[in-house]
């Protein structure tokens, strides 16, 4: 097992504390998985799937008020309320240790408490940092083990060192009302209590390598970000490898696993990640990153062999569905799947499903599977350096107001872009569709400290590297008047990656405007496309006094975090507004 002493000494304070009938170390082996499955297949927690159709395949229901992340329960603990800044809840870890804390007690009574280490990255790699979560959730253990490098090769990288995030979880009675999230940053240590939703309950992903992973790469000056990774590579074999962040709904995961089309000859696309990004500069003053995760917890609905044929072909084996729905041979199903659903159903909750009923699977049913699996995989996305990143991409879902894609002046403009991200809400939201929300970096909910030191700590970022990359934003949604999408998405995105990359390597003509570099005329390759050069004329069309508009908007926003926020970013903003006032009066 260990003889670290002190994982030794938390384990057996927790076990002091929850009282479990029996603790279980997770050792990462193949008859390990084969008892998580067992059991959970005995208690009803798994139902297997098809297993001639789905091999390894798995669907499980979670409990019916307890089907996606909590923000209002999400809570920052640490000992200043500033640091966790305008865009969080905080709790005080005194409260935390009162009203959470309390809650522990003796709450794996007659339950098994399993002990997962787990590895953030390649093992060895110098960017990988080791967790280790107790949870008495055998789904939480079993999922864990194919979103990290869980087991002993986790105790092995870990050694005698006392450096590991310490994750504490229980489903506890599953009640909404006893239901807490506590990240405290300044002792990597993570509580959860109350739910077994993925992003809730494994703590490795949005808590970890996210919440408390930002709080660290602040202190030690590299950056965790919530961001896909992805190599290009073109028709003479030269791989480029780009980062992108995207708030919600917008296809961070189809981008990830991109399909060139057939007109895009010689080009292919390699995921190394679609979710997070861990990025550091190398000796060679090159920003690299490393996907800390090992497996892939995407968003079921929408994916098809249309829009994601890599993803459909991932989760074809060793896949956790959680709360899809299932067809009478016991196939996974959901919305967005095939044009008519099957006959004789059952919905996500187990009840008969008949066509005219609510979604037969959850909106925000999922998939877990191996990255591994993935055909696009990067044969570098285990490289315990990382990729070199040319590019960042920042990117919304905007009707109106963004154009397809621009590039920023430099740096300290990019990370202004990225401050202003926003999103428009899609149906699968609830709310009103169409409203702005404003999302910096795609990082409202998983920013594990103040956003305006967050802002502070990446401009800091352009200053010490060498060779910082390009940053670039992007707009797939742009509508015509009739509520058309004007670009056709999807592979045909390769279209736009390619001029990205073209500028970063000293090539690629442009047009300048007040918000920042535009592709020139005939810049971006339309060649066997219906998108005219007209088309793009409009999808690359300035709107200043929808601009105008939009950079109040950003003013407003900064104004949440007062005297903490950068003074380069409200020159930013002045800026902005100078350049769009002075490019009415040359339109005039
Ligand atoms: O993921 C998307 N991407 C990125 C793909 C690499 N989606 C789906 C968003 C929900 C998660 C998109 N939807 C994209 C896109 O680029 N673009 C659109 C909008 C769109 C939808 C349908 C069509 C065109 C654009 N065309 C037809 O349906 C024929
Ligand atoms: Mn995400």
């Amino acid at each position: 097992m260990t003889e670290n002493k002190d994982l030794l000494d938390w384990v057996a304070g927790v076990e002091k504390k929850v009282r479990p009938a029996k603790v279980s170390w997770c050792d990462g082996s193949e008859e390990e998985k084969a008892c998580l499955i067992a059991d959970l297949s005995a208690s009803g927690h798994l139902i297997p799937l098809n297993e001639e159709k789905w091999p390894g395949c798995h669907l499980h229901r979670s409990h019916h008020q307890d089907v996606a992340r909590t923000e209002h329960l999400t809570f920052i603990c640490t000992e200043n309320e500033e640091d966790a800044g305008p865009t969080n809840h905080w709790m005080s870890p005194k409260d935390a240790d009162r009203k959470v804390g309390s809650l522990f007690e003796g709450c794996m009574e007659g339950r098994t408490m399993y002990v997962v280490p787990f590895i953030m990255g390649p093992a060895g790699s110098p960017h990988s940092k080791v967790g280790v979560q107790i949870t008495d959730s055998a789904y939480v253990a079993l999922s864990l083990r194919t979103m990290t490098r869980m087991g002993n090769i986790a105790l092995e990288q870990l050694g005698t060192s006392t450096d590991f995030a310490r994750c504490l979880h229980s489903l506890g009675d599953l009640n909404p009302d006893r239901r807490f999230i506590c990240h405290f940053q300044e002792k990597s240590e993570i509580w959860s209590y109350g739910s077994g939703y993925g992003g809730n309950a494994l703590l490795s992903k949005k808590c970890f390598a996210l919440r408390v992973a930002s709080w660290m790469a602040k202190e030690e000056g590299w950056l965790a970000e919530h961001m896909l990774i992805m190599g290009i590579e073109d028709p003479q074999g030269k791989v480029s490898y780009i980062a992108a962040a995207f708030p919600s709904a917008c296809g961070k995961t189809n981008l990830a696993m991109l399909v060139p089309p057939l007109s895009q000859k010689g080009y292919k696309v390699w995921t190394v990640g679609d979710d997070i990004a861990w990025m550091r500069y190398g000796k060679d003053g090159q920003l690299y990153a490393i996907n800390p995760e090992a497996g892939f917890f995407g968003v079921v609905p929408g994916t098809n062999t249309k829009t994601n044929p890599n993803a459909e072909k991932t989760i074809q084996k060793n896949t956790i569905f959680t709360n899809v729905a299932m067809t009478p041979d016991r196939s996974p199903w959901w919305e967005g799947r095939d044009k008519t659903a099957p006959a004789g159903m059952i919905d996500w909750q187990g009840r008969p499903w008949r066509s005219g009923d609510a979604a037969a699977a959850h909106p925000n049913s999922r998939f877990t599977t191996p990255a591994a699996q993935c055909p696009s995989i990067s044969p570098e996305w285990e490289n315990p350096e990382g990729v070199p990143i040319s590019a960042i991409i920042f990117g919304g879902r905007r009707a109106k107001l963004a154009p397809l894609v621009f590039e920023s002046f430099n740096w300290q403009h990019g990370v202004y872009l990225g401050a202003t991200m926003a999103s428009e809400t899609t149906a699968a939201a609830t709310g009103a569709v169409g409203v702005v929300r404003r999302d910096p970096f795609a990082m409202i909910p998983f920013c594990g400290y103040n956003m305006a030191d967050y802002f502070s700590h990446w401009l800091e970022m352009g200053r010490k590297g060498e060779n910082p990359p390009s940053i670039f934003h992007v707009n797939w949604f742009k509508t015509d008047e009739e509520g058309r999408f004007m670009w056709p998405g999807f592979g045909e995105n390769l279209r736009v990656l390619r001029w990205i990359l073209d500028r970063v390597h000293g090539k690629g003509a442009t047009t300048d405007s007040a918000i920042g570099h535009l592709p020139a005329p005939g810049a971006i390759d339309l060649e066997g496309l219906e998108t005219t050069e007209a088309d793009m004329e409009a999808l690359l069309n300035i709107d200043v006094e929808a601009w105008n508009a939009e950079a109040e908007d950003h003013k407003a926003f900064f104004e949440k975090f007062g005297d903490r926020m950068p003074d380069v970013l409200l020159r930013e903003h002045q800026s902005l507004v100078e350049r769009l006032s002075r490019s009415v009066t040359q339109e005039v």
